[in-house]
């Protein structure tokens, strides 16, 4: 189903079309079937889920957003937004190394020539590969603009040095890296972003990190030492990089967003059933009103998230710039997700703090949410800088 771009005008509505449904469908059923009964297993042996993965890409379920012209099935973000809360509902740390994919991609999607994009976008289609992006260092995180790694011009090819913390980098066949290349300039016109092949000579890389949650994704450091990569590998013009770092976020901090929906919504079924199935003092423990408004905030919570991800995915659908709502609905998300992890633990009781019982992995997947793509500071950074223009004295 390609996306073409939504009307602006209209009316607004919430009722999923036949498409849309069929995609969610498709993600809800390969949850059901694939990512649920195994999510617990790989959560303890932290092993990366090759296997899925390679299920979901003969599915379509990879990169979603890479448009039909590079073999892609370029949903809308909308689309995007409804298989990656599907497929998180299931395990989010199996859906966050499928959602990196999509990441890597986002500075190709809007920057990369179309050549660049035949090469890395179409091979990403044609086989199951994974792919990094990489901005943070071991130094700025937060501050994209304090980043450290540099790449200079020698002749005809850029050479590369600094080190990265990336989500896949262990699995990658290719990365997208944002270095300095004019430290003169103001970072926003001083940073290229490249795609470096993985097997590029001069790059090395560091341990898997042992993370509190989302144990199977593959989180780890990327050293770059005087690795060459070619003029053709540099996305849009060299002093283009932090913008098109930026412009990237707008498509996945809403899919991010989307799948801490996907854990909000499970912690929520999951509570609402053990709650009538357990029993305090004669009756179901929903039958407490202490319990039960527990789990009216959760569906609240959950309700109101997606809300937001869907306002923020439409607008960007309707070819809106969505900054503003993407970042509200990453913190929001965020917030919610922790949220509802934690009251599910509470509605579980001890059972909650147990590793056999679902809630206590969702607790310690939920948090990361609240910091990677962007922290909910820096998400609300986002959203106070626009508050002024919007509503001026
Ligand atoms: O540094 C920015 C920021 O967003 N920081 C957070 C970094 C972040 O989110 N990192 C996440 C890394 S990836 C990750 O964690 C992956 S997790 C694993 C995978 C999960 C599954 C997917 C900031 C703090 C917001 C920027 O602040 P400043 O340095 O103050 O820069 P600005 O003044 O805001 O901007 C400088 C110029 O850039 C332009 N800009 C900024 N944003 C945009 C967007 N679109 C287009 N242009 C943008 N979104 C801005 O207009 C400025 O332009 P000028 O021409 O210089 O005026
Ligand atoms: P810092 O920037 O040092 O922030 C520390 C604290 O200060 C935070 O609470 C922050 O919100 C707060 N803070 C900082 N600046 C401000 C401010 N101006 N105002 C208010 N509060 C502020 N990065 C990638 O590039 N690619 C990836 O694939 C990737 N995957 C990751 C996967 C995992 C599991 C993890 C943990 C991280 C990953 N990251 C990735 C890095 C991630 O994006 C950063 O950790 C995150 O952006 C925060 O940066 P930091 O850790 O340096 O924290």
């Amino acid at each position: 189903m390609a996306s073409a771009v939504r009307p602006t005008t209209g009316p607004v509505s919430f009722a999923l079309d036949e498409d849309q449904r069929g995609i969610q469908e498709l993600a809800q059923n390969f949850t059901k079937d694939k990512i649920v009964p195994a999510a617990a297993e790989y959560d303890r042996s932290m092993a990366y889920p090759w296997p899925i993965l390679k299920e979901a890409h003969s599915l379509g379920l990879l990169n979603t957003h890479i448009p039909e012209a590079y073999g892609g099935p370029e949903l809308g973000l909308l689309e995007c937004a409804l298989v990656s809360e599907s497929l998180a509902y299931g395990c989010t740390g199996i859906q966050t190394a499928m959602e990196a994919n999509g990441l890597a991609e986002a500075p190709l999607i809007v920057a990369a020539s179309h050549e660049t994009k035949m090469k890395y976008l179409g091979r990403m289609t044609e086989e199951p590969l994974m792919a990094a992006y990489c901005v943070t260092e071991p130094g700025a995180g937060s501050d994209v603009a304090g980043i450290k790694t540099k790449a200079e011009k020698k002749g005809d090819k850029w050479v590369l040095n600094g080190s990265k913390m990336c989500t896949n980098a262990g699995h990658a066949n290719w990365f997208f890296v944002l270095a300095v290349t004019d430290p003169s300039a103001p970072p926003s016109k001083g940073m290229t972003g490249f795609v470096v092949d993985a097997d590029t000579e001069g790059i090395q890389l560091g341990k898997k990190e042992i993370n509190m949650g989302q144990r199977c994704s593959d989180t780890r450091m990327v050293t770059f030492q005087d690795v060459v990569v070619p003029e053709e590998n540099v996305l849009g013009k060299p002093g283009e990089g932090f913008k098109i770092a930026m412009k990237a976020f707008d498509i996945t901090r809403p899919l991010v967003a989307a799948a801490a929906v996907g854990l909000a919504q499970r912690a929520l079924e999951e509570a609402t059933r053990y709650a009538q199935e357990r029993k305090t003092m004669g009756q179901p423990i929903i039958n407490h009103q202490g319990v039960a408004f527990m789990l009216a905030d959760m569906a609240i919570g959950a309700e109101a998230a997606r809300g937001l991800v869907w306002r923020a995915a439409w607008a960007k659908d309707c070819g809106e710039r969505n900054t503003f709502y993407a970042s509200m609905a990453k913190a929001f998300a965020s917030k919610t997700a922790v949220e509802n992890a934690n009251l599910g633990v509470q509605v579980y009781g001890g059972a909650g703090f147990n590793t056999e019982m679902p809630m206590e992995k969702l607790y310690r997947d939920a948090k990361i949410y609240e910091l990677y793509e962007g922290t909910s500071q820096i998400q609300r950074l986002i959203v106070s800088r626009n508050l002024s223009t919007l509503y001026p004295a």
